[in-house]
């Protein structure tokens, strides 16, 4: 069998990305970017991180404010320690190659395949006045983000994980069919952090779509109000900060805890024996506040220098674009079609 996959590939490689729907919540830091920032320094994979902003218009968004999205996430990314002058950091929408793979991926996927989907299922609960087909293919054009740039890791917090496999399905369906082209991609999904809970129902996931402010924490949130929001957070009628049935709003605050400061669960629940949850939510709310303001104070610097982030972007544009077409191109020529 011809074996098409680039051989010339030295390091391992990563592709992730995060739609701009909103602002980036704690979830999205914990259960993502943290461990993109982790990848990145462990220098053993060259990584491509991208804006999902083709992602995000599955969802009506109104152009200014996915405009401003797409500008607040670029910085963040950066400010959380990503490093984009040393590996791409683009726009998915500049990178005309996800859509030219999507359509020939959308072709060899099935209706079926796609209507298992937990993410279309809750989108579509949550969005019942636009119910679009790119909504319904959304995860074959996730499959051809990850596809193009040969990854073989892909960091995502769990709720990804289904669109991993069916990835990983397509990639194979089209190797068995046209002989091999991609490379079988594996997910990285944390084991501290990899769902971080509402604070206010920690049986959902905490999503900066919730209509309740309280439930999550945004990156750029004010000091006091990560404070209060922590402060705020539903736990149970106990008092002993530990894990178990009837324990998950308290397990969730020890996750984000963990997360945090690096310690074990047994450490936190040893470090507060015989304390109260007053004392625990303090520790917890420090703890992220300790994290959050140097980011909030970069994100600040950077959101003032446009001509930086405009640079990044183009230079991010350029690297993944040369990478994604020499897939395409493959993929082109191996589906039959008659080369420009
Ligand atoms: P939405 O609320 O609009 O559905 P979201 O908050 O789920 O968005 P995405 O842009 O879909 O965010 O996710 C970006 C990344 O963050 C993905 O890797 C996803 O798995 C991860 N992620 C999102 N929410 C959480 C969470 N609560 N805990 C851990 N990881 C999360
Ligand atoms: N589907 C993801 C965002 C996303 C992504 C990707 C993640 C789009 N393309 C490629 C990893 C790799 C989400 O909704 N969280």
């Amino acid at each position: 069998m011809e074996n098409n996959i680039e051989s010339t590939q030295s390091k391992k490689r990563i592709l992730s990305g995060i739609q701009p729907s909103g602002a980036l919540t704690l979830g999205n830091y914990v259960g993502a970017l943290r461990n993109w920032v982790q990848l990145q320094k462990e220098d053993i994979y060259e990584s491509y991180y991208m804006i999902a902003d083709l992602h995000a218009i599955t969802v009506r968004q109104e152009p200014k404010d996915l405009r401003k999205n797409c500008m607040d996430l670029l910085a963040l990314f950066i400010a959380c320690g990503l490093d984009a002058e040393k590996e791409p950091v683009f726009f998915q929408s500049h990178v005309p190659a996800h859509t030219q793979l999507g359509w020939v991926l959308d072709c060899n996927t099935y209706m079926g395949e796609l209507s298992r989907m937990t993410q279309f299922k809750d989108k579509s609960r949550k969005h019942a006045d636009n119910i679009n087909a790119g909504l319904f293919t959304y995860p074959s054009l996730m499959a051809a983000d990850i596809l193009l740039y040969q990854a073989d890791l892909v960091p995502v917090g769990k709720d990804q994980k289904q669109h991993l496999e069916l990835t990983r399905d397509l990639a194979n369906r089209f190797n068995n069919a046209y002989s091999d082209t991609f490379k079988v991609p594996e997910p990285y999904i944390p084991k501290i952090g990899a769902k971080i809970m509402s604070l206010q129902d920690p049986m959902q996931k905490m999503s900066k779509s919730d209509p309740n402010e309280n439930s999550f924490i945004l990156l750029l949130d004010p000091i006091d109000t990560i404070v209060k929001k922590i402060k705020r957070a539903v736990t149970d009628s106990g008092s002993e900060v530990c894990c178990g049935e009837g324990k998950e709003g308290v397990e969730n605050l020890m996750s984000i805890y963990s997360a945090m400061t690096n310690k074990t669960m047994d450490e936190i629940t040893a470090e507060f024996e015989g304390k109260g949850y007053g004392d625990f939510k303090s520790a917890v709310a420090e703890s992220v506040v300790d994290v959050l303001k140097p980011i909030q104070e970069r994100y600040a610097d950077l959101m003032k220098n446009k001509d930086y982030l405009e640079s990044v972007y183009k230079m991010g544009a350029e690297k993944a674009n040369y990478t994604a077409r020499k897939t395409i191109s493959k993929v082109y020529r191996k589906v039959g079609f008659i080369q420009p």
